[in-house]
């Protein structure tokens, strides 16, 4: 049997019922074999970065898993698909994205799988989020590098 993981898995959809699919998505991905949600974070009205649409809703939890990380983003894949998730073209807006943003300590790169997710540094709609469940693994400075992307945290 494998040692569980600690895994970091942002959400984020705008189009649809946001809240409503990420609320479920929580349940599904704490249902996935050898998996269960330790944390999750607030939901946050976030402005579309690179992207077009609606305001998103995002969030982030912590997943304790014996699943690899290749199986785990199938299942999360499947998650987004039972979701109505369409992939028209780069950055569309979405019903459901759930994206693999820390797996432990793992560092990897294949065509299919980059972890840590590689623009995550970048974006204030997964640093707060995940600031406010592992405040450890986020700097002030990392924060403060993002602070001009409009986010509101949703009560
Ligand atoms: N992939 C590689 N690494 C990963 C990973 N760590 N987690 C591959 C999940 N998937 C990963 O993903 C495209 C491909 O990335 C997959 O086939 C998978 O094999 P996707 O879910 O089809 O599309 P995506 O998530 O939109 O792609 P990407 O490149 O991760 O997009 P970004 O950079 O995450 O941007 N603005 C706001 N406010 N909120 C948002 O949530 N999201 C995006 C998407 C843009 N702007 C946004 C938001
Ligand atoms: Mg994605």
């Amino acid at each position: 049997m494998r040692e569980p993981v600690t895994a970091y898995i942002g959400l984020g959809a705008n189009l649809g019922e946001p809240a409503a699919a990420l609320a479920l998505a929580v349940h599904h991905v704490g249902s996935l074999p050898g998996s269960k949600v330790t944390a999750q974070s607030s939901f946050y009205l976030t402005a579309p970065i690179n992207s077009v649409g609606p305001d998103y809703i995002n969030a982030v939890i912590a997943v304790q898993t014996t699943l690899t990380a290749p199986a785990l983003l199938v299942f999360l894949q499947g998650i987004e698909v039972a979701a109505g998730r369409q992939r028209p073209y780069r950055n569309a807006p979405r019903t459901l994205d759930l994206d693999i943003l820390l797996y432990g300590h793992a560092s990897l790169s294949s065509s299919t799988l980059s972890v840590p997710h590689p623009r995550m540094w970048q974006r204030s709609f997964v640093l707060l989020p995940l600031a406010e469940i592992a405040p450890a693994l986020v700097s002030p400075t990392q924060l403060r590098t993002v602070m001009v992307q409009s986010i509101t945290k949703l009560a």
